[in-house]
């Protein structure tokens, strides 16, 4: 038994190795096949993009897939970056994202910086018809400089008033605990034994 997570991204990738350890099939990701084409995601939505990456995954090595699509939503920017969240600043370039997102935030005080992290998965089967979709998400506050080495993306930027922390300055487990992709994950253990033709 086989999965594949159509993700290149490598702090996805670790997320969902920590959640799926110990099970009895074997995790890949598109990491284990570095000539794989990018993926191009024209979608409009997280749902759309997700889909097209766990489709492209799928029929290419016929194995049971999972994609995630996910992003960052801060109110004061009217839910931008979104979908576009991998390339706020341009490259896929977290330095320059983080930076690009502190200075649209310039001057706009604490309680107006409420955030939330989304994420989208798709599980998608050559053996079933039709997809599993969850959809889970997480908030916070966008911080006014980052805090933490751990996680990736804007986590150093994203403030847990709960914990006093940001999503960079806890484990990859708690951030499962916690996190969009946690809580879609969690969505998704629930139903996806029951769904899958292996
Ligand atoms: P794959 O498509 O290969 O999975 P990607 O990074 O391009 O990797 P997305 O298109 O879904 O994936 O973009 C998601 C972006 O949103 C990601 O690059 C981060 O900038 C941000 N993001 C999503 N989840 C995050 C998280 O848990 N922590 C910090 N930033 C996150």
């Amino acid at each position: 038994k086989e999965i594949i997570i159509a993700t290149k991204n490598p702090g996805k990738a670790r997320e969902f190795k920590s959640v799926f350890a110990g099970e009895d099939f074997k995790l890949k990701t598109l990491l284990d096949f570095p000539d794989f084409p990018e993926i191009r995601e024209t979608g409009s939505t997280f749902q759309e993009n997700a889909t097209l990456k766990a489709h492209a995954v799928m029929e290419r090595f016929n194995l049971p897939t999972i994609a995630d699509d996910s992003g960052l939503q801060v109110d004061a920017l009217y839910g931008q970056p979104g979908v576009r969240s991998a390339r706020y600043a341009g490259d896929h370039d977290d330095a320059a994202n983080n930076a690009k997102l502190l200075s649209e935030l310039g001057g706009v005080p604490k309680d107006k910086r409420t955030a939330r992290f989304v994420s989208t998965l798709v599980f998608a089967n050559p053996k079933n018809e039709h997809d599993l979709v969850v959809e889970g998400e997480v908030k916070g506050l966008i911080g006014t400089l980052p805090q933490g080495d751990d996680g990736f993306g804007y986590d150093p930027l994203f403030y847990l008033p709960e914990l006093d922390k940001t999503m960079a300055q806890i484990t990859v487990d708690q951030k499962n605990q916690i996190s969009h992709r946690g809580n879609a994950l969690k969505k998704l253990e629930k139903q996806w034994q029951d769904w899958i033709n292996w």
